[in-house]
């Protein structure tokens, strides 16, 4: 691939992400555009294509990955739909950001790391965004120059205003405590080995049939603890906090957004709304690293392995929620491709 010419992507799937991402494509990022969007929704990928110059509306995924002008895929449609359009890239050998999860479980996200494999180069990113943002980059700079020492514990909140009316317990794990699972894997460099999930009386404010918030405790491999509280429904806006507890001192982060004004007597700040806010930059970087790599021919984010230890985690995690017990996560032996 030249790495003149810029990066002709389809976007496969237009709701809330790939409607941001095909914006951020046009509006932000350098060195790539937008030549494809596909929906099976026809007449929103017709006015998404409508809106952006040299680019084409599809229905099908592989449609669009057989066109001309399509030299990388990013693909933002429904966690289902996942593996069949990571299938047809890799057979395609093209480039994929695929937003997380990379499969909703941890079967059919082993078919896409065989399917890499027989390829025999990575090609695959997954849309852990967070490892682009720019307080959680520090915190890992921190651990990992060691002055700190070993980490001990995590803690974490990952705190959301509300949940769409479809979105089921099961996803507070595998759509939410998700980034948590990739960072504490990414911060600590460690597998995690247990799950076991806890529930509280639930706010008045959760939706009938779903325990909110609830309380998930990992078991690492060298022995860390790490607690995510998940709060789908706290009604007061969009926080993810997160702390290391290290043998010589602690970092705190996700306290620090926007500006701090004292007025009449009192100090405050504003609590961002939604996701798209708060991790706007992070998806920015994400999306600018993942083209100027794969115009270089290379994959230098968060791969096929990672999506697929996430979804063993997950899978793990909903038993737990399910059963009320300490699950072991199972996993494969990890791939050379990937170590
Ligand atoms: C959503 O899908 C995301 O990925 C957000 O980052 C997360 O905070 C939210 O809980 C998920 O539903």
């Amino acid at each position: 691939m030249s790495s003149q010419r810029a990066l002709r992507v389809a976007v496969v799937g237009t709701g809330t992400m790939g409607a941001d991402h095909v914006r951020r494509l046009r509006n932000v990022i350098s060195g790539a555009r937008v030549t494809a969007v596909v929906d099976i929704d026809a007449e929103r990928a017709k006015s998404l294509a409508d809106a952006t110059e040299g680019c084409t509306a599809y229905t099908e995924p592989a449609v669009a990955m057989a066109a001309q002008d399509v030299d990388a895929v990013l693909i933002a449609s429904p966690g289902p739909a996942h593996e069949a359009a990571l299938l047809e890239a890799l057979s395609r050998d093209l480039p994929v950001l695929c937003e997380k999860p990379l499969t909703p479980d941890a079967a059919s996200a082993l078919r896409v790391l065989e399917a890499e494999q027989k390829l025999g180069h990575r090609r695959v990113q997954v849309g852990f965004m967070r490892r682009y943002d720019a307080e959680y980059l520090k915190l890992k700079r921190l651990l990992d120059e060691g002055k700190l020492g070993r980490t001990l514990m995590l803690h974490q909140q990952h705190r959301n205003p509300a949940m769409p009316a479809w979105f089921t317990e099961e996803m507070l794990i595998n759509d939410s405590v998700v980034h948590e699972m990739d960072v504490t894997r990414w911060l600590l460099g460690q597998e995690i080995t247990a799950v076991t999930v806890h529930k509280p009386a639930p706010s008045a404010q959760a939706p009938a049939g779903m325990s909110d918030p609830q309380f998930v405790l990992f078991e690492t491999g060298a022995g860390a603890l790490v607690d995510v509280e998940i709060f789908g429904h706290c009604g007061y806006g969009y926080e993810v906090h997160a702390e290391a507890v290290c043998e010589h001192g602690t970092v705190r982060i996700g306290d620090e957004h926007g500006p701090r004004v004292s007025a009449d007597g009192r100090w405050g700040g504003r609590v961002t709304p939604d996701y798209i806010e708060r991790f706007q930059d992070a998806y920015d970087r994400e999306v600018q690293a993942w083209v100027d790599a794969t115009r270089r021919g290379e994959v230098t984010g968060p791969g096929v392995w990672d999506g697929y230890a996430a979804a063993a985690v997950c899978e793990a995690g909903v038993l737990s929620q399910r059963e009320g017990r300490r699950v072991e996560v199972e996993l494969v032996e990890r791939p050379a491709l990937y170590r």
